[in-house]
C-alpha cells in the first residue's frame, strides 16, 4: 500500500490531486482486493475514507439491541412516515452471479416486526433535527491529522492544513472513460461538501427538500435516530424489509432485471457517461419509484443506507458455523461483536450499509439488489450515502420529531405479489 502511495506522489502537486491522493491510498486497498477477488465490485460505490476526528461521536456506543421475540403482528396505526414491517423467517443472501462473495452462504433468518421509514431521511427531516438540536455533522468539523495517520499504511505524510478542513467526498465524474480500478478518478475529496452543500462550495439543498440526506456519517445517522426516537435498522431488517415479502427473488420487485422505471441506478458508461434515462444523473428525490412489496420506497438505488451492523466479509459463514448449519433458524442476527473489513485494514471500526445507489451499474456496481452489502468507517461521509430509521414495536409511537415525506410522485404497483413461502437453501 505504501508503495500504491509513494507513487501516486510523483503526480504534481496540487491540491486537488492531493486531495485526492488523500482518499485514494485507502481506496486504493480497495481496488487491491478486489482484483484479489475478495470483495469486488464495490469500489465505484464506496471508497473508504480514513476515520477522522468527532469531537461529540458517537461511534463506537451502542445501538439500541433487538429483541429475539419481538410481535410480528401489526401494534396498532403506524407512525407518521413509516410503514409496518411484519417479522419472519427468510433466505438472507444470495448466490446470484450478480452477487459477491461476502453475500454468501445462503442462511435462515428471523426478524421480528418493526416500523421502518417509508424514505430515506429527507434534508427537510434533517434540517428540522438540526435546527432543534444544534447538530454539527461529521462533515463540518476539522479534521484532525493524527486520526487519519492512524489508519493510514507507516510512512504515509501529512498532507498540507488546506487539505485538512471540513469536508467529504464528491463524485465528480471524469470527461472520458478511464480504468475502472482506480477510484481517485471519480471521487474527490472535497473541502466544504457537507449535507448542507452536497457538491462543494456554491452548491446548496434548496429545492432539494425532499431530497435524500446525504454526507452524513454513521454517527450522524445514529444521533439522528436518537432524536427521533428511532434507530437504525440491523443488516437482517434491512434485507428482510428490502425483500418486501419475495422470497429468494434477485431484486426488489422480483427476478426481472433492473430498468429505468425501476429505481436509479446509472444508464449509460460508467463512470464518465450517464444518459439519465431514469430521470436522474445525480440522487432523485424519495418517492420517484415505486415501493416495494412492504410500501417502502427506494430500497433499490438512490442512496446507500446505513445499518447498526459491524461489518465483516465472512459475517454470514460465522453465523452459520456457530448456528450449526445454513438451515438452521438464525434469531435476530445483529452483526459481529467485531469489524473486518479488507476495503480499509487500518480501520478499527466499518460499519454496514445497503441499497446501493445511482451510481450502480451493471457493468461495475449491482448493489441495487437487496442481498449486496457495502460498508466503511463510521465517520465517513459520500454524496450517494444516506439512512432511515426504523423503531422496535414496543418502543411506542415516536414523538413528532420529522415532518411527512411528501406524497408519491408516480403510481405506486407492486412489482410481484409478496409470497410467504419459505424456500430452504
Ligand atoms: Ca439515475
Amino acid at each position: 500500500m505504501a508503495d500504491l502511495f509513494a507513487n501516486k506522489d510523483d503526480r504534481r502537486e496540487t491540491s486537488v490531486r492531493y486531495g485526492r491522493r488523500l482518499v485514494a491510498h485507502a481506496m486504493a486497498c480497495a481496488a487491491l482486493l478486489a482484483a484479489a477477488g475478495v470483495c469486488c465490485g464495490q469500489a465505484c460505490c464506496s471508497p473508504s475514507m480514513p476515520v477522522r476526528s468527532a469531537p461529540n461521536s458517537a461511534a463506537g456506543t451502542p445501538v439500541d439491541s433487538v429483541h429475539p421475540n419481538e410481535s410480528t403482528s401489526k401494534p396498532g396505526s403506524a407512525p407518521e412516515n413509516m410503514v409496518w414491517v411484519p417479522g419472519g423467517e427468510f433466505t438472507m443472501g444470495s448466490t446470484d452471479p450478480l452477487a459477491r462473495p461476502d453475500e454468501a452462504p445462503l442462511h435462515r433468518v428471523r426478524v421480528g416486526g418493526f416500523w421502518m421509514d417509508m424514505t430515506e431521511v429527507t434534508n427537510e427531516q434533517f434540517a428540522r433535527f438540526v435546527k432543534e438540536t444544534g447538530y454539527r455533522t461529521v462533515a463540518e468539523r476539522q479534521v484532525v491529522w493524527e486520526q487519519i495517520a492512524a489508519q493510514c499504511p507507516p510512512g504515509t505524510p501529512r498532507p498540507p492544513d488546506e487539505m485538512l478542513q471540513p469536508g467529504s467526498l464528491v463524485f465528480t465524474p471524469p470527461k472520458h472513460p478511464v480504468p475502472t480500478d482506480d477510484v481517485s478518478q471519480w471521487w474527490s475529496w472535497t473541502t466544504g461538501a457537507c449535507w448542507r452543500t452536497p457538491e462543494g462550495p456554491g452548491s446548496s439543498i434548496e429545492g432539494r427538500e425532499h431530497f435524500p440526506v446525504v454526507h452524513v456519517a454513521w454517527e450522524d445517522a445514529v444521533a439522528y435516530c436518537r432524536w427521533a426516537g428511532k434507530r437504525l435498522p440491523t443488516e437482517a431488517e434491512w434485507e428482510f424489509a428490502a425483500r418486501g415479502g419475495l422470497e429468494r427473488k434477485v431484486n426488489v420487485w422480483g427476478n426481472e432485471p433492473v430498468d429505468p422505471k425501476r429505481c436509479n441506478t446509472w444508464q449509460g458508461h460508467f463512470p464518465d457517461a450517464n444518459t439519465g434515462e431514469d430521470g436522474f444523473r445525480g440522487a432523485s428525490p424519495v418517492k420517484s419509484f415505486p415501493p416495494n412489496g412492504y410500501g417502502l420506497y427506494d430500497m433499490a438505488g438512490n442512496v446507500w443506507e446505513w445499518c447498526s451492523d459491524l461489518y465483516r466479509p465472512d459475517t454470514y459463514a460465522r453465523q452459520v458455523l456457530a448456528a450449526g448449519g445454513p438451515t438452521v433458524v438464525i434469531d435476530n442476527p445483529k452483526g459481529p461483536d467485531r469489524s473486518l473489513d479488507p476495503r480499509n485494514p487500518h480501520a478499527t471500526e466499518s460499519r454496514v450499509h445497503r441499497g446501493g445507489s445511482f451510481l450502480c451499474n451493471d457493468s461495475y456496481c449491482a448493489s441495487y439488489r437487496p442481498s449486496a452489502r457495502m460498508a466503511c468507517p463510521p465517520d465517513t461521509g459520500l454524496m450517494h450515502l444516506g439512512f432511515r430509521c426504523v423503531m422496535s414495536a414496543e418502543a411506542g409511537p415516536a414523538p413528532a420529531a420529522a415532518p411527512a415525506a411528501p406524497k408519491a410522485a408516480l403510481p405506486v404497483p407492486v412489482a410481484d405479489t409478496p409470497q410467504p413461502k419459505e424456500d430452504k437453501p
